[in-house]
């Protein structure tokens, strides 16, 4: 059973490998996207370890001059997605967007290091990543958290990676839609529009791109202009696990200076952190950065931060919350609490289960004690896979998949989970 699990994820990841990186399925998204990336040079890492290097390389021969990495890289055109090249603009020899993802990279690459460490070259290959992803994480501490609270920001939904989630309604509401450009949607005619994010929606995401654009890409305006700053406890605790992760492998390549700032980004993050704990609901929540308010919202961003490895007692209230859905939902983690407002089944990041999100609460709790929570979530992941294949969410309530089919990380957390 599992030799076969993982020999179907494999032709996934080989069906939409384009050479030198993966696109997250065909026709929906044709393009290279961040994280998805380097989450998939996970599952690469396991039956062709040198086709994981280069995703990531490629990723990072994309990165911008002043350390950010986009979250989607325009390597031929397609337009079979919206917004292409054209409308992001932002003038790279190779068309880029103009704003990123969680940073996911530093923790894939310690864990690539670690499966082929006796090998000279990928030592060779970890040396020359590890100073561009850790100028990403100077670019993240220097533009979006200006005042230096130890938390960043993201300045639109897309830069998640949990685009429609019920966390940034009240902020997206603030957002205007005047002056935005007619558009047609792609993403609606290759899944059903009823799984992804309303056109209102759209035209808000689009406001913000347009509005970017029209500041030129100075990425070091971007966080002060922008309506919609929130800081994402599910974000900064991938950033947070990647400094870490990045400190460890500094230290085994003899990088000390390194590994020390990013020490010390890890620490001051998870300080921070704390700030964002909330005892009624048991878990973490958003800032609101533009009106200082925390976001109220039973989101999986609160229990994503786990993987930033907590304190016990901080872990056992998460193992706690995931119980507690379990209790509601057929497969954890829902990606909202059903219980809560806003909570829809199929919706996106409203409601499903995602495959990646569930391995990296599981990893988190792991390292934090927590092991019997993390298997439980583990065992759903893959009884999801067993019923409904390699889709790009779940419905939580019935497994029905949802959204994309044949997709890039969903294969590679099997791969990553069964190996
Ligand atoms: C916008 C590629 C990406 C993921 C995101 C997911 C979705 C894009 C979209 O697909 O976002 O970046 O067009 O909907 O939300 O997490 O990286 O798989």
């Amino acid at each position: 059973m599992h030799d076969t699990l993982i020999a179907e994820a494999r032709a996934i990841l080989r069906r939409n490998d384009r050479g030198a990186y993966t696109v997250p399925t065909h026709g929906l998204y044709p393009f290279q996207w961040n994280w998805d990336s380097a989450l998939t040079a996970l599952g690469f890492s396991h039956f062709d370890i040198d086709r994981a290097w280069t995703e990531i390389e490629t990723l990072f021969a994309h990165q911008w001059p002043d350390g950010m990495v986009p979250h989607i890289i325009f390597h031929q055109p397609d337009d079979g997605y919206f917004p292409g090249p054209e409308v992001w603009d932002t003038g790279r020899p190779v068309p880029t967007s103009g704003i990123t993802q969680p940073p996911v990279a530093g923790f894939a690459v310690r864990r690539l290091f670690e499966r082929s460490r006796s090998d000279p070259a990928a030592r060779e290959r970890a040396r020359r990543l590890l100073p561009r992803i850790h100028a990403w994480h100077e670019w993240f501490h220097r533009t979006r958290d200006p005042q230096g609270t130890g938390l960043v920001a993201i300045i639109h939904p897309w830069e998640s990676g949990r685009d429609n989630s019920v966390d940034w309604d009240a902020a997206l509401e603030r957002v205007p839609t005047e002056g935005v450009a007619a558009f047609r949607r792609r993403d609606t005619i290759h899944a059903d529009p009823a799984h992804r994010p309303t056109d209102e929606q759209y035209r808000r995401y689009i406001w913000l791109v347009q509005h970017f654009r029209n500041l030129n890409w100075d990425t070091a305006r971007l966080h002060e202009a922008s309506p919609f700053r929130i800081v994402d406890p599910g974000f900064n605790g991938i950033l947070i696990r990647s400094c870490s992760d990045l400190a460890e492998l500094a230290d085994e390549l003899g990088q000390s200076e390194i590994a020390a700032q990013s020490r010390a980004f890890a620490e001051r993050g998870r300080v921070a952190l704390e700030t964002l704990w909330d005892d009624d609901l048991g878990q973490y929540l958003c800032l609101d950065r533009a009106t200082g308010g925390h976001v109220k919202s039973a989101s999986v961003g609160g229990l994503l931060a786990a993987f930033a490895i907590l304190p016990r007692r901080r872990a056992g209230a998460i193992a706690e919350r995931v119980h507690r859905l379990a209790a509601r939902a057929r497969f954890v983690v829902p990606s909202h609490d059903p219980d809560a407002p806003g909570f829809d089944a199929r919706r996106y990041w409203r409601g499903p289960v995602w495959l990646i999100v569930n391995y990296m609460i599981a990893d988190g709790l792991v390292r934090s004690g927590e092991d019997a929570c993390a298997r439980s979530i583990l065992d759903d992941s893959l009884s999801l896979i067993a019923t409904g294949g390699f889709a790009e969410y779940y419905d939580p309530m019935t497994g029905a998949p949802c959204g994309g089919g044949h997709f890039t990380w969903t294969a590679a957390m099997v791969i990553e989970m069964l190996s």
